[in-house]
């Protein structure tokens, strides 16, 4: 049975196809083309290794025979956690390969995210890295298959995956292939606004269009050198255009391991870069430790920034202290993604947050009467278009509240649009904290407080922070006096949560404000935390 999902409705769909957004080729079609085209070109550079077509091709198509002779195939599903390696990539073909779906946790991802994915997609198969603390031994790979009783493949980077690659497959049966361009391809992460993390599925036609759409907008092209500094498996650095819009563009992808700038910098010298992805805060550090050093920089071309809101006298910076254009992206893993262009003026660049990326993405801008505001006026985002989703997967009630009834996306931003349609992101009504491009869903975090005997309430909000641009404070009302802002955050890690939604403080107070329907007036925190300026 194929992997259920919201599809769009057949009038969409047929004028998507008709104007060619929509190409009915599965991903894989990217990988075979480059092969034909130059087998031997370089695809990923990983520590000290260089990955052509070829050998990325070669890999995969091992791995996806080593996969089907264990009986995983076309509409399973699969777990896979790895940090940002080669392995990542060719894991993601193999799977396109055979038409097997993968989430693609992050690395900073613990037993909770894990679990709560795991219980969602139901995996018949595990890829995960012994150098994670989770898997350095067998009791984490344990408790997955007890959630999903499927799950009876499990491969390890580190471990057991590297020999597996290298293993001849002889080749891929016949009967193997991809799923249906209009089936899921993969599932990406929503940053969340509710107490479960939500799973978005992604087709190949929708995904492969933004794909091509973007590497299209950014001018990628065989000459291009992408450094992927941020976690391989976000949208913004695998498909806008990130590393699919490279292999699509037949480039190559430099992977670093993070965006700490010192080493970045050597890998943009060592592999001539010319287009780099980051999110605000990791500009701010590249800013810092840019002068002096402009001969590395040399070579880069473009930076692309976005995840977070990006303040303007940084953006101004860039060009003058890293030698490159800039150009924001506004994007969600739900689809919608925002660019400025390459020949934009210097007031659109610096001071808005692009415009979409199709002359089919439908934006409203709307009041919380759902009536349309006038250009110049904030308003909530709602869109719809060939590459934004249609539901989140097996959410019903969620889906309820962020569609509406002609199919629009209310993805929780609030924006103000010009008339030529450039928006500039300009709030949130999501209950989320954007740590610096990293999303947390207050929600998940107060239910995991909640669950501490000692807390009575608890409310997550953000203050501001002059790096991150925000981080996040946990007001508690504590049952008793005793109660510590170490045991809550001690608490929580137990429960298993990622450490970025760990709170970077704790506000313990007797009472919460309320709003007059007699909910927790977040925005009076919000400016408590302000005017002390937290
Ligand atoms: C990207 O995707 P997600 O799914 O991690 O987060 C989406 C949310 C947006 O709804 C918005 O609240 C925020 O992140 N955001 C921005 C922004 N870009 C994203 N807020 C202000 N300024 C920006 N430039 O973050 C993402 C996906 C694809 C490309 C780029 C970013």
């Amino acid at each position: 049975m194929s992997i259920p999902f919201t599809p769009w409705p057949p009038e969409l769909a047929a004028r998507y196809r008709a104007a060619g957004y929509w190409t009915d080729l599965p991903m894989t079609e990217m990988l075979a083309r480059q092969c034909r085209l130059q087998a031997d070109a370089p695809a990923v550079f990983c520590g000290e290794r260089s990955i052509s077509y070829a050998e990325l091709d070669r890999r995969s198509d091992n791995l996806a025979a080593w996969l089907l002779a264990r009986g995983v195939a076309r509409h399973d599903t699969a777990l896979v956690q790895l940090p940002n390696v080669a392995e990542f990539y060719i894991a993601l073909f193999a799977l396109f390969k055979i038409g097997a779906a993968p989430v693609n946790a992050l690395f900073s991802h613990q037993k909770l995210e894990l679990s709560a994915y795991a219980r969602q997609i139901q995996p018949k198969l595990l890829i995960a890295d012994r150098r994670h603390p989770l898997f350095g031994n067998d009791v984490m790979a344990d408790e997955l298959a007890a959630i999903s009783p499927a799950l009876n493949v499990r491969l390890f980077a580190n471990d057991t995956l590297e020999a597996v690659l290298e293993q001849d497959g002889g080749g891929l049966p016949a009967e193997a292939g991809p799923s249906r361009a209009d089936e899921v391809a993969l599932f990406q992460l929503s940053g969340g606004s509710t107490g479960t993390p939500k799973l978005i599925p992604r087709t190949h036609n929708d995904y492969y269009y933004s794909v091509r759409r973007s590497a299209d907008i950014c001018e990628l092209g065989p000459h291009t050198r992408f450094l992927c500094a941020l976690p391989a498996p976000h949208n913004f650095p695998i498909s806008s255009p990130g590393a699919l819009g490279v292999f699509h563009a037949g480039g190559a992808v430099v992977l670093a391991s993070s965006p700490e700038p010192l080493s970045c910098f050597a890998l943009i010298e060592k592999h001539q870069v010319d287009i780099a992805a980051l999110v605000p805060p990791a500009v701010a550090l590249w800013l810092q430790a840019a002068p002096g050093r402009e001969p590395q920089l040399a070579s880069l071309k473009l930076l692309q920034v976005g995840g977070a809101s990006f303040a303007e006298a940084t953006a101004r910076q860039v060009p003058a202290v890293l030698g490159c254009r800039l150009q924001q992206v506004f994007g969600m893993a739900e689809g919608l993604v925002n660019y400025t262009r390459l020949d934009d003026g210097d007031d659109i660049v610096f001071g808005c947050q692009g415009r979409p990326m199709s002359d089919a993405d439908e934006v409203k801008v709307l009041d919380e009467a759902g009536h349309p505001v006038p250009p110049g006026a904030p308003g909530m985002l709602a869109t719809r278009g060939p590459y934004t989703f249609r539901g989140y997967y097996q959410a019903p009630e969620h889906n309820q509240r962020v569609f509406d009834n002609e199919g629009f996306y209310y993805s929780g931003d609030v924006v103000v649009a010009d008339e030529r349609g450039y928006l500039r992101v300009a709030g949130r009504v999501k209950d989320q904290i954007n740590r610096g491009g990293e999303k947390i869903a207050a929600e998940e975090v107060e239910h995991l407080l909640l669950q501490h005997p000692q807390v009575a309430q608890a409310a997550l909000v953000a203050m501001p922070d002059a790096l991150l641009g925000e981080k996040s404070c946990a007001f508690i009302v504590p049952r008793a006096d005793e109660l510590k802002p170490m045991t809550l955050r001690r608490f929580l890690r137990e429960q298993g949560v990622a450490d970025y939604k760990l709170p970077d403080k704790f506000e313990l107070v007797t009472s919460l404000p309320l709003t007059h329907v007699g909910k927790i007036d977040k925005q009076t925190l919000r400016r408590q935390l302000a005017a002390a300026g937290a």
